[in-house]
């Protein structure tokens, strides 16, 4: 079996790759009142702040017009590349910082639950979230593989894949259903087009990488939805599963390869996502829950790491095209420093993860349709 050629460095490095793939992302900080000040806010006129969509019945959230800082500075990559352990230049897709306008809308209160994302695949026939095949992972992650300098032979990558493959198969709905006990849990393992199919079910789409952010982090450039400083009572990350704290990259790296993935796929399942709103003192400044945490989030747009140096100050929708899309606000199986609000994570869209999951956005003009 090729599984035998596979040494266990190389699986360490293998599996490290996948996990990077799986997701990539930073700080913001200053006086938050000045910033509140510095950008207005604008509700718009007769709106409801709240609303109950008409099709998934998710509560909704009104976001306000206005400008907000998006992105971190050099200075804040730096601290926090210092900080948590990282390689210099990892965190530099947060930069430059900048100001971006964002017309209204509303946001779903919390992440699309299993039990909601059942509804659409009820009475649509669409296909429940599944083990993705090994030719979509090994489209994932080829340009990634192919970055490595160290020859490594098809036996090895096929290998490290049918792994990887069997660690997701707890995630996924056996008859038509979610795992047991796990209905109002995040939906994961969905793909970027899954989410699209939802979000276009429920007659809403998926948010664009500003709109996530200005949701998650609000006006004044806070690095969490909650402030300023890593807290991992207020979210569900890999602290959370770890049982202590997992200050560094390092840190986490040692507890994911050495505790946790040594445990068998299905026991590691049991504990992962948690029910969305579980945690009210991490939700953002307008009161959106989990976006630091529980599941990764697909975006609407397409990921470029250059993209803040020449993107649009008015409602951003992304690079035009690229080869994956973006996903936000950490999950349960990372550190403190991929939770933040700023970071920017990318996914291939054909794949689902265990930790990908989404939420929809609708814009203010199709509320009454
Ligand atoms: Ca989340």
């Amino acid at each position: 079996m090729a599984a035998f050629f596979v040494s266990d460095t190389m699986k360490k490095r293998l599996s490290s790759i996948i996990i990077v793939i799986f997701v990539f992302g930073s700080c913001g900080g200053g006086n938050q009142q000045v910033e509140q000040e510095r950008f207005p806010q604008r509700y718009p006129k007769g709106l409801p702040k709240k609303i109950i969509a008409k099709k998934d019945k998710a509560e909704m959230i009104l976001i306000p017009a206005g400008e907000f800082l998006m992105g971190s500075t050099q200075q804040e990559i730096r601290d926090a590349e210092v900080k948590w352990g990282l390689k210099e230049g990892l965190l530099a897709p947060e930069t430059p910082q900048h100001t971006v306008y964002v017309d209204a809308f509303y946001i779903d209160k919390y992440e699309v639950t299993n039990a909601q994302y059942k509804r659409f695949v009820d009475e649509t026939g669409y296909r429940v979230p599944t083990v993705p095949a090994k030719e979509e992972v090994i489209a994932a992650l080829k340009s990634e593989l192919e970055k490595e300098t160290e020859k490594i032979s098809d036996s090895q990558i096929n290998a490290t894949i049918q792994e990887h493959i069997r660690t997701l198969s707890p995630w996924a709905w056996k008859d038509g259903t979610y795992p047991p006990g796990k209905a109002n849990h995040p939906v994961v393992l969905v793909n970027w087009y899954d989410a699209q199919a939802y979000a276009n079910w429920a007659g809403k789409r998926l948010p664009t990488e500003a709109e996530w952010e200005k949701a998650a982090r609000g006006a004044d450039g806070r690095f969490y939805p909650w402030g300023d400083n890593w807290d991992a009572t207020r979210c569900n990350s890999a602290e959370r599963i770890a049982l202590k704290a997992l200050p560094t990259l390092q840190a986490s790296l040692e507890w994911f390869y050495d505790e946790w993935q040594t445990l068998p796929p299905f026991e590691r399942a049991k504990n992962t996502t948690v029910p969305v709103g579980s945690y009210r003192q991490g939700r953002s400044p307008y009161s959106v829950h989990d976006m630091a945490g529980n599941a990764f989030e697909w975006c609407a747009d397409w990921y470029d790491e250059d993209y803040y140096s020449y993107s649009p100050r008015r409602n951003p929708h992304g690079p035009k095209n690229g080869s994956a899309r973006v996903l936000r606000g950490g999950s349960w199986n990372y550190p403190g420093f991929k939770l933040r609000s700023t970071y920017r994570n990318r996914h291939a869209p054909q794949v689902g993860g265990s930790p990908n999951g989404f939420r929809c956005v609708l814009d203010v003009s199709l509320l009454n349709r």
